[in-house]
């Protein structure tokens, strides 16, 4: 009986144990994630403070110059920042909605002092920006049932599309895919090239034929070559090219259709690439792209080094096409997701208070 019973305990020890060290390896790997998590969450904080810099500095620069002298949003602060507003590239169209908003606000809250102004800019744009484009993507994913994804990335001459490529496959084989690129670039032997640099860099593939082949046939090549290896992404380089230039906006009809020879519903993503520090010239390249080819994600590049970064609130506020990705600076790291809340706050953040 006393055997029997030493054995229970016995029984109920060991099983204890079992729980508790289930329990605490589960809190440490909970805890770890966390900590991993808010790393990276900070160091991409930093790297968006960062290359938003200029823009920042220039905005708040002339949002001090609006309100100066001033306790009091008025008439003449809401016009002046209207000024501030067209001035740092946001857009006609899109600061008079801010406007329209801030003036509503202050009639509401009938005193509303200068001090506050950055806040409620901040908080009236992101609103703004959430409103009218809902569909925000997480981190570097894959949508489900399409395999291999397919981007085909386009633009005109060095809006950044080679180096968003080796970024976004950076950042995919980060996330432990497996990436494909194609060198559809074929115009110059160093855009081929650049891309091969950007493979190695990687760690990843990339599918070539010489200078001056025909650019459907290395897309071809490429997504038979991603298939056969099960790759989980495919990201097709393209030559640059004004939206006026028929013959060169036929060669992407092309490419597409004989990408759908292999995958039906290829390309997944024709993604349009602009150079932000072009300012309203980004923004008129993306109204003329569009219309002459489908374009289904926007990415930014160059947000630093220039003060010109209100053109994304602008771009995200009138295109229905969502902004995915922002660049902000020339590293391997420098791509992000483009998140309104996020950027908003970067760029409105008042480090003095
Ligand atoms: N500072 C900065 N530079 C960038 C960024 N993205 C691209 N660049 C630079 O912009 C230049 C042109 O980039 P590419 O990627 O070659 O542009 P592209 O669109 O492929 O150019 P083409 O193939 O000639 O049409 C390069 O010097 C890049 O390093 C960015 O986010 N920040
Ligand atoms: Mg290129």
């Amino acid at each position: 009986m006393q055997k029997y019973y030493n054995f229970v305990i016995f029984k109920r020890n060991v099983l204890l144990f079992c729980h508790f060290s289930l329990f605490l390896y589960r809190n440490l790997i909970k805890y770890s994630m966390g900590f991993f998590s808010s790393l990276f969450g900070k160091e991409k904080k930093e790297a968006l403070d960062k290359g938003l810099e200029k823009t920042k500095t220039s905005v708040f620069s002339k949002i001090a110059r609006a309100i100066s002298g001033k306790s009091k949003v008025d008439e003449e602060v809401l016009d002046n920042l209207e000024e501030v507003l067209i001035t740092s590239d946001v857009g006609v169209d899109t600061t008079l909605r801010i406007i329209e908003r801030i003036e509503a606000r202050v009639a509401r809250d009938k005193y509303v002092s200068t001090d506050e102004l950055n806040e409620i800019l901040r908080d009236e744009i992101a609103s703004l920006l959430e409103e009218n484009n809902t569909d925000q993507t997480g981190e570097f994913e894959i949508p489900e049932g399409k395999h291999p994804y397919v981007i085909m990335v386009v633009g005109v001459n060095g809006a950044g599309k080679t180096t968003t490529i080796g970024k976004l496959a950076y950042q995919y084989k980060k996330a432990g895919k497996k990436v494909v690129l194609g060198a559809a670039d074929t115009f110059r032997a160093a855009a081929i090239e650049q891309l091969a640099v950007w493979g190695e860099r990687v760690e990843c593939p990339v599918i070539r034929q010489n200078m001056g082949s025909d650019p459907a046939a290395v897309a071809y090549d490429t997504i038979s070559s991603a298939k056969a290896q099960d790759a989980d992404v495919v990201i097709i380089d393209t030559a640059g090219r004004l939206h006026n230039k028929i013959n060169l906006m036929n060669e992407l009809t092309k490419i597409k259709q004989v990408m759908k020879k292999i995958i039906p519903d290829a390309p997944h993503d024709v993604m349009l690439v602009l150079d932000g520090s072009t300012g309203q010239n980004a923004y008129e390249q993306a109204k003329q792209f569009t219309k002459a080819t489908d374009v289904t994600s926007l990415a930014i590049t160059k947000l630093d080094g220039t003060a010109k970064g209100g053109v994304v609130i602008g771009i995200s506020d009138q295109f229905k096409i969502p902004v995915r990705y922002i660049g902000v600076g020339e590293g391997i790291e420098h791509l992000q997701v483009f998140d309104r809340r996020e950027f908003v706050d970067s760029l409105f953040k008042n480090e003095e208070k």
